[in-house]
């Protein structure tokens, strides 16, 4: 079998963007003075690392929590995680946040390793886990040190949430003008219903609610269709998952062309609507989880967008890339340089690397690396360690090399979720320069040269654990020993 990927190079690409840093954007809020007090007591006698896990729907966050979790539990896979020796004990601890649900651990564990193995459910609100450790001091002097405590606080939140970041960079025009012109352009097919909706309507009217419901309806029937058929970029994120926002005014809203329109119009009515979701819903779940990271790995599901054709490999280089613009990395906002907080180390992991022969984890790295290349720039122009690697929060497959035809292919066996049955899979051979893939989809083609990248989901296997090992895994160890492991030693 033939890869339509397989024969495809080019040159590099570039984006300037401007940068817009969380901290900024979310200016008018300050972080209160127990805030700082706790952080300072922290700094000083027990070290908490905040490790921001970034990743857009279906990501792999979830999956990659857990198994970091159970695996640091239990080490026994943890071999690349080289201050792992010095953990004298790691256990689970209460969440510092008071208000915030616990990270559901053991019920994505069961979940994931149970009798009958499945997928932890798609996330649908925010929630946190602490994981402490008990860390022999190394060193000169560390026989005269007694062991001391390291924190790991990691928060999980549905991926939806995450495309919300830009807007908060964005007026209503200039959001309504992006919506518009994806909807009217590359989207088409997806906003028929919607856009014939906006064409009998009269913004500059006073607004009258079934009219503005039956827009915001419209609008997010397109954005659900949009996001089945691969796009990444989807906002406002809670338009796909509202929760107690349900049927509220900051989600009734929808993009209007822009026009002058006086107060109490359609148009001035979801302007105000706009601005209300970004400052109520938008900037508080930012600024009490983001702009507090030590240590970031950014996920991203290449294959999944590769599978899904050139646009949605576009838009989730366009999403990624909006997103990874509003960080602040590297340079401190005035509470973070109080605490000598900053965001200290990026990785960038690209996820569900188990599809693959480990032969092509280098190439898959590659791709993520181009989709990312801006955020990437960005972060070491700042001075800020980045890393990329592909890895798997559960492994779920083996490596299998067949005979095809009198070539030899590197392929990998699992159970498909399809069918329940093992199959073997090669999914077609990823190039290993990256740039033809960008520029098709950035020129807008529909389909890859010849047949699809083929990505079948694979199911987690019944696994029987030995006693101190986690679930299995591909270079979580080597993720952890980056972002996490000098704080250990
Ligand atoms: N084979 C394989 N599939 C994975 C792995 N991690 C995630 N997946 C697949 O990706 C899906 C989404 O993973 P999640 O961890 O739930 O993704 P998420 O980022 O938490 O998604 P949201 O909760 O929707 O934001 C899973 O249901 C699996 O099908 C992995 O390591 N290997
Ligand atoms: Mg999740």
């Amino acid at each position: 079998m033939k890869s339509p990927l397989a024969d495809l190079h080019i040159g590099q690409e570039t984006r300037n963007r401007s940068i817009l840093y969380i901290s900024d954007i979310i200016d008018s809020i300050s972080r209160t003075a127990e805030t700082a007090v706790d952080g300072v007591n922290e700094a000083l006698f027990e070290p908490v690392i905040r490790l921001g896990v970034t990743g857009l729907s279906r990501a792999g966050k979830t999956v990659f929590i857990t198994s970091l979790v159970a695996n640091l539990l239990d080490r026994g896979r943890m071999p690349q995680l080289r201050s792992g020796g010095n953990i004298l004990a790691a256990f689970l601890q209460p969440q510092p946040d008071d208000t915030i649900p616990r990270f559901e651990y053991e019920k994505h564990l069961s979940d994931m390793l149970g009798t009958d193995p499945k997928w932890p459910a798609s996330t649908r609100a925010i929630s946190q886990l602490r994981i402490s450790f008990r860390v022999q001091p190394t060193g000169i002097l560390s026989g005269l040190r007694s062991p001391r405590m390291v924190h790991l606080d990691i928060v999980d939140y549905p991926g939806e949430w995450l495309l919300d970041l830009p807007l908060m960079q964005q007026s209503y025009a200039e959001w309504s003008a992006q919506m518009l012109t994806q909807a009217r352009g590359s989207r088409a097919s997806m906003a028929e219903g919607w856009l014939a909706q906006l064409k009998g309507i009269d913004p500059t009217k006073r607004i009258d609610e079934p009219t503005a419901q039956n827009l915001a309806s419209a609008f997010t029937g397109y954005l659900s269709s949009a996001r089945e058929l691969g796009f990444s970029s989807c906002s406002p994120g809670r338009f796909l998952l509202p929760g107690d926002l349900q049927g509220s005014p900051v989600l009734t809203f929808a993009p209007l062309d822009e026009v002058k329109a006086g107060r109490k119009s359609l148009y001035r009515e979801f302007e105000r609507r706009f601005e209300a979701y970004k400052s109520k819903v938008v900037a508080p779940f930012f600024k009490d989880h983001f702009t507090r990271i030590d240590r970031q790995i950014v996920l991203v599901d290449v294959l999944g967008a590769l599978h899904a054709g050139p646009q949605a490999v576009d838009d989730l280089r366009t999403a990624m890339a909006d997103i990874m613009s509003c960080y602040r990395v590297g340079r401190n906002s005035f509470f973070s340089s109080l605490l000598g907080r900053k965001v200290e180390k990026i990785l960038f992991a690209a996820t569900k690397a188990d599809h693959l022969h480990q032969n092509q984890h280098g190439a898959l790295t590659g791709l993520m690396q181009a989709l990312l290349r801006d955020a990437k720039d960005r972060a070491d122009i700042l001075g800020v360690e980045t890393s990329a690697m592909s890895l798997a929060g559960l492994r779920t497959t083996v490596e299998k090399t067949i005979n095809h035809d009198g070539q030899s292919l590197d392929c990998v066996q699992g159970i498909l979720m399809d069918t329940g049955k093992a199959s073997v899979m090669y999914p077609g051979e990823l190039p290993s320069d990256p740039s033809e893939i960008l520029r098709m989809g950035r020129d807008g083609a529909h389909k890859w040269l010849d047949d699809d990248f083929a990505v079948m989901r694979f199911a987690p296997a019944k696994l029987s654990l030995k006693s101190g090992e986690g679930p299995p895994h591909i270079r979580l160890d080597k993720a952890t020993d980056f972002l996490i492991g000098d704080m250990l030693s």
